[in-house]
């Protein structure tokens, strides 16, 4: 049988971690035989990291609601109408015990969301003893507080911040199909405040939006071309939320969902791969197929910010099923 030189290059081939992907190399790999694919994603995630572990963080959502931005996945916002509430931010006392109880059910690092465009400065100040007293307790932490300003990257750094989350959510052509109260070039920007702080990069996207995989592509070029490349990548699948624009979006067949994992491991083979939101509509098998294509953390504990996770118990035991320990 003919075979063409794509399809079965050989699977030792670079991953040039340091030089530049282009969209189309990376849709080139996205389209390679599914078994070739998952297979050179599983090799690679073995030549970096210990297949048989696996990143816990815990989300919680510390203001939720009323969001002055119009992102059409996003159930805070309030641009739409869902059954999501504007509350107020919660105290340093009600986050912290949160943390206690994830750190209890084995996270590693605790994830701090809230629904601003970015943080004000009399907010931020808030977070940081957030930040200095979870640090204390041994956790890892992160925070995704949206756009920052100058300055505000280097105070959650000295309070002991590990991590920021600050997605680029899709390829530059979709964004203004999804976004259009802040540009692709202002997420970029405060990506480059956050490494210039020395924070660790979290950054990923949300796939099953009507994209194209063409845009799949452009959204790893952007993420595996920043540099240095991010250190966490979720790879969301879009949770759908009554009364939010995307709430109608197609399906994402779940082997273009395995596809998009296999290639983020490929094209970024020291980051953690997140299989983030969306696992709750997910199936155990096509979870284990996504371990195997290179994905090596997840969300841990029952919610996300506003919408449910699977729970921690079913997750215990998917991990005791797969051989699976924590990070
Ligand atoms: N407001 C801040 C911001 O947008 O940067 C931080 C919180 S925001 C909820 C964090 C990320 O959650 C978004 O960038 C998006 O990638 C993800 N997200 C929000 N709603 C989602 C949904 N319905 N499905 C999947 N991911 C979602
Ligand atoms: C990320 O990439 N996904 C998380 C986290 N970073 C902040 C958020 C998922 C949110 C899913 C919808 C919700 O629960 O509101
Ligand atoms: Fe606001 Fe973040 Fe939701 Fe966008 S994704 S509406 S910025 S909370």
């Amino acid at each position: 049988m003919q075979t063409s030189a794509i399809r079965f290059a050989p699977a030792a081939t670079p991953h040039p971690t340091d030089s530049v992907w282009s969209v189309d190399d990376i849709e080139a790999l996205l389209g390679l035989p599914f078994m070739e694919l998952v297979f050179r994603a599983a090799e690679i995630h073995r030549q970096f990291f210990d297949p048989t572990r696996i990143q816990l963080s815990t989300l919680l959502s510390i203001k939720t609601g009323g969001c002055e931005e119009d992102c059409g996945y996003c159930p805070q916002s309030a641009h739409h109408d869902t059954p999501v509430e504007d509350q107020p931010m919660l105290t340093v006392d009600e986050v912290v015990e949160a943390a206690r109880v994830a750190r209890a059910n084995g996270a590693g690092r605790f994830c701090m969301g809230a629904a601003w465009r970015g943080p004000k400065d009399a907010d931020l100040e808030k977070t940081l003893e957030m930040v200095r007293e979870i640090k204390a307790m041994g956790l890892e932490t992160c925070a995704t507080f949206g756009l920052l300003k100058d300055g505000q990257a280097e105070k959650l750094a000295d309070a002991g911040l590990d991590y920021y989350n600050h997605n680029l959510d899709t390829s530059p052509e979709n964004y203004t199909n999804i976004i259009q109260t802040r540009e692709y070039e202002d997420r970029l920007d405060t990506l480059g405040k956050v490494r210039k702080a020395g924070l660790s990069v979290c950054c990923g996207g949300i796939v099953g939006m009507n994209e194209t995989r063409r845009d799949r592509a452009g959204l790893i070029a952007q993420l595996a071309n920043l540099a240095p490349q991010p250190e966490s990548v979720p790879i969301n699948n879009l949770v759908k939320v009554s009364g939010t624009p995307l709430d109608g979006a197609a399906e994402l067949d779940w082997t273009e969902f395995v596809r998009t994992i296999a290639v983020a491991r490929i094209t970024m083979p020291k980051s953690y791969v997140r299989l983030s939101a969306g696992r709750r509509e997910m199936p155990e098998a096509m979870q284990a197929l996504c371990f195997l294509a290179g994905a090596n953390s997840i969300f841990y504990g029952d919610r996300l910010l506003t919408t449910d996770n699977p729970d921690a118990i079913a997750d215990r035991d998917l991990m005791a099923k797969l051989d699976l320990q924590p990070a």
